[in-house]
């Protein structure tokens, strides 16, 4: 690799966050069990010490995604808890994820539902989410919705639609000036028919409807097969709508898998078109990125760190696209020179260039050898064995 691009590596680097999800630190499962792990975490204390390693490690996730039920069960002593635990651990609470699915009230939907007393309390637990986001700190609420329905002529699609436009703009009226609304969008699971925030197209309605502050999130595994993700995420851009990325691989569906293992290439295309958004229009786009993942065979730590040292490649392979020569070949229509300028770049071996800018940075050169021999898996493997033994709880 050349001098130069070795700059212009270390230079995206310099640029590069990525938030790590507290509950991929927790024992999860499938719809069939789990495989309980004795390292994983069961205590908001214990995601933020996990948490902690892997920004202390890696350098880039100085912050973590909070699930409000899973994180925030009695919001008032948490957040003040979630504060020390900041300050103890060196990571700071990211986005707030408000939990609209989990609660027996919204078997037939949340902000969907026909009942309107639901409704009212979905809106209840969404506006004490952006409460907590304002005390912690916090500027993302993403929302993503569990509703929809499982057999054809059960529920008013039309309706359902009205009664989401009107509960997302009462929460958007809820939102500070710095602090944004993200909607995620998911095609099936749990709901089987109909989902209501089915795709890219009615994410980017609601999030119009809701306000000027909302904007949508793109969970990469959140697409039928075959969808051409970084297609919706050049329109969104060209839109001014992408407020960030859950992060994960997928071979069948919504699998959570760790970034980049199935596809890699995917996700390089898609850093590709931000990055190309960004050369072309001198903005730099403003863009959450955030992993959401669930491993449930992998360990919880490795395996988040793998995705962060995935991601980073991933992004430093997309910051060695020659943007002239592909616009130029763009232009001109020279196909070969086109699609040529992004295989150069995905091919090139980026690891040399990232060690080095890890060393510049006082960080081990390898964040996963220098995890595993630190001590901290054993020990903390000890510390929580007997209680993850002893649990079956819920999904985190
Ligand atoms: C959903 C979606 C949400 C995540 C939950 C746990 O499929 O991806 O973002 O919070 O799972
Ligand atoms: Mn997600
Ligand atoms: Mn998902």
């Amino acid at each position: 690799m050349s001098p130069e691009h070795t700059t212009r590596v270390h230079e995206a680097l310099d640029t590069f966050r990525i938030e790590v999800p507290s509950w991929a630190f927790a024992n999860t499962g499938t719809r069939f069990g789990k495989f309980v792990q004795a390292a994983a975490a069961s205590t908001i204390e214990e995601k933020f010490s996990d948490a902690g390693q892997v920004h202390a490690l890696t350098g880039i996730c100085p912050t973590i995604a909070l699930h409000v039920l899973w994180d925030l069960p009695d919001p008032r002593h948490d957040v003040q808890e979630i504060r020390r635990f900041a300050d103890r651990y060196g990571v700071r609470p990211g986005s707030i994820n408000p939990n609209l699915f989990q609660d027996q009230t919204y078997k037939y939907g949340s902000f969907g539902n026909p009942d309107e007393t639901v409704r009212a309390r979905a809106l209840d637990h969404a506006r004490s989410s952006v409460a907590i986001a304002k005390e912690l700190g916090s500027r993302d609420i993403s929302f993503w919705f569990a509703d929809g329905s499982n057999y054809p002529g059960t529920a008013n699609i039309r309706k359902r639609k009205r009664a989401f436009e009107e509960c997302l703009r009462i929460v958007h009226g809820e939102l500070e000036a710095n602090q944004r609304m993200l909607v995620e969008y998911k095609p099936f699971e749990p709901a089987f028919y109909h989902t209501d925030v089915a795709d890219w197209g009615m994410a980017i309605h609601f999030a119009r409807a809701a306000g000027t502050q909302a904007r949508v999130l793109v969970d990469t595994g959140h697409h039928y097969q075959a969808q051409n993700v970084e297609q919706i995420v050049a329109w969104f851009l060209s839109e001014g709508m992408l407020g960030g990325f859950h992060f994960n691989d997928r071979r069948y569906a919504d699998d959570d898998l760790t970034l980049g293992s199935i596809d890699p290439y995917q996700v390089f295309r898609i850093f590709h078109e931000i990055r190309f958004f960004e050369w072309e229009t001198g903005c730099g786009a403003d863009i959450a990125y955030m992993i959401d993942q669930s491993h449930n065979l992998k360990g919880k730590i490795e395996a988040m760190i793998q995705t962060v040292n995935m991601g980073q490649e991933l992004y430093a392979k997309a910051a060695l696209v020659d943007y002239e020569r592909l616009s130029r070949a763009q232009d001109e229509s020279d196909l070969i020179r086109a699609e040529s300028c992004l295989q150069d770049a995905f091919a090139t071996d980026v690891r040399p260039a990232i060690r080095d800018w890890r060393r510049s940075k006082g960080l081990p050169e390898d964040p996963m050898q220098a995890f595993l021999s630190s001590g901290y898996l054993e020990r903390v493997s000890l510390e929580r064995a007997s209680r993850n033994a002893s649990s079956v709880s819920s999904y985190a």
